[in-house]
């Protein structure tokens, strides 16, 4: 198998696992638990330096981060028109939600820091939580106006963008009633209801379909 994944369920890696599923490529997937330890075994580290997912390893390219994969991806296998190669007219802005869902993901992922990976309560910071949870919601706030008259967040279709920014989303629900923004939330639901989006899901995971 020339594709692998290392993935953690419902962590970043979900891009990548969603992109392969929209891209219909075959890969091995490797499951890792959300577990630190586990993710900073000396042999995972000799694979992925920072010991996180995703990681992607192509013909023996090793990519650890999710936009990059996505730019790999894209421009290695796209038939379905997801990227938008060098040319096109919506690349810039294809490049730029891109790495917008990071922007994003970095305060839903400082929350879940704050809210279960700090394990003693006096340890977290309400100032922080505040915080983060204000900057997420103004990040929302862009994606909500932008898809406001639209389904995806180019004129040109579902692309890769979509993935990225929908996980930020699927992220952010655990934080923010995504209801509160109407254009985000609609956004949301029809992502969520693609068929590669629910096969990225865990096997076990009885999602609910937002309503
Ligand atoms: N910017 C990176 C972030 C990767 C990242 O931080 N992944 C998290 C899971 S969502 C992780 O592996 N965390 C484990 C850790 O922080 O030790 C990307 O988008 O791929």
């Amino acid at each position: 198998m020339s594709i692998v994944l290392y993935h953690c369920h419902e962590a970043r890696s979900m891009r990548s696992l969603w992109l392969l599923n929209e891209l219909g490529l075959d890969f091995e997937l490797v499951v890792m638990p959300f577990d630190i330890e586990k993710l900073r075994t000396k042999e995972y580290l000799a694979i992925s330096p920072l010991g996180r997912v995703p990681c992607l390893i192509d013909q023996g390219k090793v990519l650890f981060e999710s936009g990059a994969i996505a730019q790999h991806l894209c421009e290695s296998y796209d038939q379905n028109g997801l990227g938008r190669s060098p040319g096109n007219a919506e690349r810039s802005e294809w490049l730029q939600w891109i790495h917008f869902s990071e922007t994003m993901a970095v305060h839903g992922a400082s929350l879940v820091q704050q809210n279960i990976i700090i394990a003693n309560e006096a340890d977290r910071s309400p100032l922080v939580q505040k915080l983060e949870l204000r900057r997420l919601e103004k990040s929302i706030e862009v994606i909500d106006q932008r898809v406001s008259d639209s389904n995806f967040l180019l004129k040109g279709g579902f692309s890769a963008a979509d993935i990225a920014v929908g996980y930020s989303l699927h992220l952010a629900r655990l934080w923010t009633d995504l209801k509160a923004f109407v254009g985000a939330f609609g956004y949301y639901q029809v992502l969520s209801s693609r068929p590669a989006f629910k096969a990225s899901l865990p096997p076990s995971s009885d999602f609910p379909e937002p309503s």
